[in-house]
């Protein structure tokens, strides 16, 4: 997507105007992707902008920076109020919100531990990330030939801009060969994600998702969309899937922060069809959760 401009960014702890939020190209991170972020939401409510689950996301971006042997040098509650800040001042009724840790400019060579850690936080309106056609109709899928990274490589359970090098190629291969998404499975062949999302299948009423340790980001909507499928009486489980499950599934459907959730209408020309009963149910409460429209999930937003 073209990025809409907005006012300011933060930038190591100061807003900054949009078109002066900027590094050095000897920035260690640009040359040996050793960054990590985050990717959350902000939503428009009745009672103004709130957002998503913003305290996991910042814990989550803060195990990431750890793994990095990188010290943020603020606490999850400073980055949360710095969020909040950088919306209010950008005057944003929603958006997309992307906090960003690079190891920075002073040093090469492949060792980042001497870098300095710098950290920003831009917003931006983005409204629906597959198209809002996707979230009606569903998307077409296929099995990406690029494998997801292993445990041992790259680790998919941190949020690393690495990590996305591996998406940028699955995204590449699906777009050419005119799918919206592409699906990474394992060396073992077990189904893992999208380049941007986590997968679920439905089949005979039951709700299957990969577990962690096949190899998956840990997905915060992934989380919320199991807590309310527990809440609507279907069961869930995490299972090892395989690419015949898919083939093979009643539904299927996507999870992200960014793309929300979204029907898979075929995977590899093999047809699952049009959003069915369960994705939607799901689909229509999540909806109504992140819009404040949902007591029952009020505490999972918090108004800017
Ligand atoms: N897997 C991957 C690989 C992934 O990138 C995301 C989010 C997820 C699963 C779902 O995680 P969560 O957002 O916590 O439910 N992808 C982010 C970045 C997308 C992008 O193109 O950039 C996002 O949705 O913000």
């Amino acid at each position: 997507m073209a990025l809409p401009e907005v006012e300011f960014i933060w930038m190591d702890g100061k807003l900054v105007p949009w078109a002066d939020a900027k590094v050095h190209v000897l920035t260690h991170a640009l040359h040996y992707g050793t960054g990590v972020f985050e990717g959350i939401r902000c939503y428009a409510t009745d009672d103004g902008p709130a957002v998503f689950r913003l305290t996991e996301h910042m814990q989550r971006f803060e195990r990431s920076a750890r793994m990095l042997f990188m010290d943020l040098g603020y606490s999850v509650d400073e980055m949360v109020e710095a969020v909040k800040t950088t919306i209010r001042e950008n005057d944003l009724p929603a958006c997309y919100i992307r906090p960003l840790a690079v190891r920075g400019y002073g040093f090469m060579g492949v060792d980042p531990i001497n870098s300095p850690v710098q950290v920003s936080i831009a917003v931006w309106p983005w409204e629906s990330y597959l198209g809002e056609e996707a979230l009606v109709h569903g998307v077409d899928v296929g099995i990406s030939s690029w494998r997801q990274r292993s445990i041992n490589a790259i680790p998919p359970g941190i949020k690393s801009s690495a990590s996305y090098l591996n998406s940028g190629f699955a995204k590449i291969e699906a777009n050419r060969h005119g799918y919206a998404e592409g699906i990474m499975l394992n060396e073992a062949g077990h189904v893992c994600e999208g380049t941007g999302e986590n997968l679920f299948i439905v089949r005979d009423g039951v709700i299957s998702t990969p577990p962690v340790s096949d190899g998956i980001l840990e997905g915060i909507t992934r989380d919320s969309i199991m807590v309310i499928a527990d809440d609507l009486d279907y069961p869930v489980l995490e299972e090892s899937l395989v690419r015949t499950d898919l083939y093979m599934a009643d539904e299927i459907f996507m999870t992200g922060t960014a793309a929300e959730v979204v029907p898979v209408r075929s995977v590899d020309g093999h047809v699952i069809g049009d959003a069915g009963p369960v994705t939607l149910d799901l689909q229509k409460t999540y909806f109504s959760a992140v819009r404040g429209q949902d007591p029952a999930y009020g505490e999972w937003l918090e108004r800017v």
